[in-house]
């Protein structure tokens, strides 16, 4: 073992944590099946043998987005345009009582940006959700749409999240992290709001007193030390917030896209990404394998590389798979628990602030 990996698992052991420099020399490290031992021992400490899952339904209001950014092939220019639509608020009805009818616990719900909805729109979606699902936890919109909803309203982030969580707003997904680096930003999302203030909304999210995720998208045209840049400021963040639950580590899918020179990810790339964010995030407690971009098979492999959360039954997936994605659309309760036991880890459904429901 080299020198690199040794100091490493003593850092893992005393509780201590690697740098920049190392997590940079782990993504050229060669080596995955040791990197992937170092992020099992990180994860051991952290979770044990336990691996968590949720009920879930992701629900995408609407594709027509006003950003456009070049690695989304769900994004639409405007309901005319061929596969445009938003969904009307008894339509969103509709999926969340499927959803509670089906065990579900939490509704994901994110979309594009809408140049015409109202603020309101939003925030009568909320209402009606919570009215007739008082138990069903809703985690929705990323930073981009509440920076979207602040400019739309000429009100502050600060305001916006609380009339969005007064109206049953309970969490917040991760995306829209893709890159923080500015110069890949302009080949992937130059409309997108800057990875500074990515940051800066999720900072008063938290300050709100709401729970995040983050996400990280991989795979396309960024460095590893754009990764690990990305990585670093996160782990900054979640130091002075504890604010974010998972951080997900999110695999390009490169059909019906533009992203010029784009590589897209092999397993190797996916594993080794999971593990050393496993080894690097060490305030971060849960890192979550979102099987639909990493298959099913990566996704089972990666329990064994550092991941403790599988996510959860999603049963109706766009996003990833309008780029190619090669997952199913959904998963059952009894799939998922297949899935983690058949890695020789004991499955738990979780609620999304990860209390636990069910020990399998
Ligand atoms: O922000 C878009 C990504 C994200 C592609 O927080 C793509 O629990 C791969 O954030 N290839 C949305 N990825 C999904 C997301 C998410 C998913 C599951 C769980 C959670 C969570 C969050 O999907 C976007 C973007 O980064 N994305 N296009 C693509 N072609
Ligand atoms: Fe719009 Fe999000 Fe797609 Fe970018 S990733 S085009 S912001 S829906």
């Amino acid at each position: 073992m080299t020198n690199l990996l040794k100091n490493i698992r003593a850092k893992i052991k005393a509780g201590a944590r690697i740098s920049d420099a190392e997590a940079l020399a782990l993504f050229n490290c060669d080596d995955l099946l040791a990197i992937g031992e170092l992020a099992a021992l990180a994860n051991l400490y952290a979770n044990g043998v336990k691996v968590y899952f949720n009920v879930n339904r992701h629900v995408n209001y609407t594709n027509i987005c006003v950003n456009r950014c070049t690695f989304c092939a769900f994004s639409r220019e405007s309901e005319d345009e061929d596969g445009g639509y938003t969904l009307a608020l008894n339509d969103i009805l509709t999926r969340a009582a499927e959803a509670s009818a089906a065990g579900a616990t939490e509704i994901h719900m994110v979309g594009g940006l809408h140049p015409d909805l109202p603020f309101d729109f939003y925030l009568e979606i909320l209402a009606a959700l919570k009215a007739d699902n008082p138990r069903l936890h809703i985690k929705a919109f990323t930073a981009v749409e509440i920076d979207y909803f602040a400019k739309l309203t000429g009100q502050s982030v600060t305001d916006v999240i609380i009339e969005l969580k007064n109206a049953g707003l309970d969490s917040m997904p991760g995306g829209g992290a893709e890159i923080f680096a500015p110069e890949v930003r302009k080949k992937i999302c130059p409309e997108k709001i800057t990875g500074e203030r990515w940051l800066e909304v999720t900072e008063q999210v938290h300050h709100a007193g709401l729970k995040t995720n983050a996400t990280m998208l991989f795979g396309h045209v960024e460095t590893f030390a754009d990764r690990v840049d990305h990585l670093s400021r996160l782990r900054q963040l979640q130091d002075r917030t504890a604010g974010f639950q998972a951080f997900i580590p999110l695999a390009f899918q490169p059909d019906n896209t533009r992203v010029p020179g784009a590589r897209g990810v092999g397993g190797v790339d996916a594993l080794k990404t999971l593990a050393i964010s496993r080894i690097y995030l060490d305030n971060f407690r849960h890192i979550k394998a979102y099987w639909v971009m990493l298959g099913l098979k990566v996704a089972q492999v990666s329990l064994a590389f550092g991941v403790n959360d599988i996510d959860g039954t999603v049963v109706e997936e766009q996003i990833g798979h309008d780029a190619g994605a090669d997952s199913p659309q959904q998963l059952n309760k009894e799939q998922l628990v297949d899935l983690i036991r058949k890695a020789g880890k004991l499955p738990v459904e979780r609620d999304t602030l990860y209390q636990e429901l069910r020990v399998y």
